[in-house]
């Protein structure tokens, strides 16, 4: 039988078949994740981005439920999943919104992991399973006004007093979660050296006020962390890490989440341009049979499909314990400068419409404009691999 001269691919929104690459128990897991995002998310999540708001008792429960927040650690309460199934749970949550996937990512990976790594028995008897089921929400409080990209300039300080006590004092910035929190994971200066806290946000002397004024990650909350002489108990001290190494390997966790992440963003402006373009009509026809526009939609695909392939080899070499911090790098400043460009793109395929919060477009792309710059700028992952490939180390 003659080949058809114009085929269509398969499925264009999987064109190299990567699902091939995933075992039944994955495809099962991203599958579910997806059908929750489709019916529970999607729906919603323009008018909450508008509003500047999400139902985030809901969604932490559901998402607990779910069993994905604290996904990849084990016991007390999380389900000891693969990085792989982590990684592709961000992927469906981020196809939703940026938002949903820190969420997830700063719960999981930043808050969570934490505690799990270096903390006494006694803590993560007290917060993990909680932080699991999404009953307590947590944040992490590494950044502060004048401290960013060089987070060991911090000023935060916590200093013992004779009888054991820590008194903490500084200012947090920019933190995902921080005035919904019911704990906070706050590193600090000590005579000891960068310290970790578990700050339960009832505490006195502490306050969260929200960032307002926000045209990014609007349906997630970011704020500012206040500590004004808290007293906190001499266990407050998360006992196994006492260096920068302590908040630099939760950032390893998330970055991987997040060069995940990422990909569903894209994959969503993608699709969502490339439906678009085959409804619209202009000049007698859909807008998808022009040459001009066919090759945005073939770059949109190809990027995607690139992203998808580094993200799931990076998956695997971290399921094999061989992964190390600038992969990580390179997945995060790679796949996130893919989707942007994907998203900016993409965002003009749609016209006057794609201006509108109508289309998923623009609020992915102003999206990932944070997902850009926290867990390391481009700039940051950049050196962190100039650094990795030539020995020399260029950041001041
Ligand atoms: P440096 O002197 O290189 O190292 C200090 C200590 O840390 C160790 N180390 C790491 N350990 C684990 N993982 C890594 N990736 C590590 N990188 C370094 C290192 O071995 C050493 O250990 P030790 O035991 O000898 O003390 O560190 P530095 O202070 O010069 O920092 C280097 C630099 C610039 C790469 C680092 O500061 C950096 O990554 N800056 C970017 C800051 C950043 O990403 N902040 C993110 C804040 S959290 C956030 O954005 C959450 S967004 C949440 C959401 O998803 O909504
Ligand atoms: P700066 O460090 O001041 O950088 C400004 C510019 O200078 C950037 O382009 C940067 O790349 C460049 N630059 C800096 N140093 C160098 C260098 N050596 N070489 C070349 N260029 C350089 N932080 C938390 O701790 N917890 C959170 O939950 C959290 N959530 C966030 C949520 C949102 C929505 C946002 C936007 C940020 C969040 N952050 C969080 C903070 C985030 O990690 C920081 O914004 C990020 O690390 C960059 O720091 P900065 O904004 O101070 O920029």
């Amino acid at each position: 039988m003659a080949t058809p001269l114009r085929p269509k691919a398969e499925n264009p929104r999987d064109f190299l078949a990567t699902d091939s690459l995933l075992s039944d128990e994955e495809v099962m897991l991203r599958d579910t994740v997806r059908s929750y995002v489709s019916k529970e998310i999607l729906p919603e999540v323009g008018a909450w981005f508008d509003a500047g708001t999400f139902p985030y008792k809901e969604v932490s429960k559901t998402l607990g439920d779910m069993g994905l927040l604290g996904m990849h650690l084990e016991g007390y309460g999380c389900s000891g999943s693969s990085a792989m199934m982590y990684g592709l749970a961000c992927t469906e949550l981020e196809a939703g919104d940026s938002g949903l996937r820190s969420f997830m990512s700063v719960q999981g990976s930043l808050a969570m992991f934490p505690i799990w790594a270096y903390g006494s028995e006694e803590q993560k008897q007290e917060w993990l399973p909680r932080m699991a089921a999404g009953e307590a929400i947590g944040c992490f409080g590494l950044t502060e006004p004048d401290s960013g990209s060089d987070p060991s300039s911090m000023r935060t300080n916590a200093k013992q007093q004779p009888n054991g006590d820590w008194i903490l004092n500084g200012t947090k910035m920019w933190i995902t979660n921080g005035s919904i929190a019911d704990v906070a994971v706050v590193w600090a200066q000590t005579d000891e050296g960068i310290r970790g806290f578990v700050v339960p946000t009832d505490v006195e002397g502490f306050s969260a006020p929200k960032i307002e004024r926000k045209v990014s990650l609007r349906a997630s909350v970011t704020s500012e962390l206040i500590f004004e002489d808290v007293r906190l108990p001499a266990d407050a001290v998360l006992p196994g890490v006492a260096s920068m190494r302590g908040p630099l390997s939760c950032l390893n966790e998330a970055r991987f989440g997040i060069l995940f992440g990422v990909v569903g963003a894209a994959r969503a402006c993608y699709e969502s341009a490339l439906d678009y373009a085959n409804e619209r009509v202009q000049f007698g026809g859909p807008i998808s049979r022009f040459q001009l526009t066919q090759q945005r939609l073939v770059d949109f695909m190809t990027a995607v499909q690139q992203g998808t392939l580094v993200a799931y080899h990076l998956g695997r070499l971290k399921d094999q314990g061989q992964l190390g911090p600038a992969q990580v790098s390179f997945g995060k400043r790679q796949n996130t400068r893919m989707a942007i460009e994907v998203a900016r793109e993409a965002r003009s395929v749609l016209g006057a419409n794609g201006i509108t919060t109508e289309y998923p477009v623009i609020r992915h792309m102003t999206n990932l404009e944070s997902v850009y710059t926290y867990e390391g700028t481009n700039e940051i992952h950049t050196l962190i691999m100039g650094q990795a490939i030539t020995g020399h180390s260029a950041f001041s």
